[in-house]
């Protein structure tokens, strides 16, 4: 009796971490690790946001660095620029809210179900994972002629380093972003 209880416990517990660790999410710019914002993702207060992996999106997608505070963005123009590098998590609810939050879904940048290549564990074949992705997609078509990147860094060589700003700023500054 003893023994059955304690089997049911412990699949209650694991059945609950499942079902709370149930979205991935691929980061391509200030979340990743090395970068102005990745502390969001590891914040315990945040809920929890695991990393997996590196991955690349398996369309091409222009991205880009943009406003004045340099903030990178993938423009929803799937074919147009590279095949973008970035990285996996696995999140709960509590993360995946906090995050819609900091991107502004979907005000701004709206999130998105998409396929992400990954190297299985261990081996060097690859698979694809289906991941939430935060896209500009009401973009003004003009962005299309920015330097597009395959790999964002803050500190890269093009020298245009995220800059952090308060809300309000950053809202008005995201406004000249989106077509009208
Ligand atoms: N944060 C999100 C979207 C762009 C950004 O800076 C990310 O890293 O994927």
């Amino acid at each position: 009796m003893t023994h059955l209880l304690g089997t049911i416990f412990i699949r209650t517990k694991i059945q609950t971490k499942i079902r709370t660790m149930n979205h991935k999410v691929f980061v391509y710019g200030t979340l990743k690790r090395n970068e102005p914002n990745h502390h969001w993702l590891t914040n315990p207060e945040h809920g929890i946001g695991k990393f997996i992996t590196e991955g690349t999106t398996k369309t091409k997608y222009p991205l880009i660095i943009g406003t004045k505070y340099n903030i990178p963005f993938l423009l929803y123009s799937p074919g147009d620029g590279h095949y973008v590098r970035g990285e996996v998590y696995e999140v709960d609810d509590t993360m995946l809210s906090k995050l819609d939050i900091l991107e502004d879904h979907p005000n701004y940048y709206v999130r998105e179900i998409d396929d992400i290549i990954v190297n299985k564990s261990e081996s060097s074949d690859r698979e694809t994972v289906k991941c939430w992705v935060y896209f500009l997609k009401n973009f003004r078509p003009d962005l299309l002629s920015k330097e597009q990147f395959e790999n964002y860094s803050s500190m890269g060589s093009h020298g245009l380093r995220y800059l952090e700003s308060n809300n309000e700023s950053t809202i008005d500054d995201l406004d000249d972003m989106v077509r009208k």
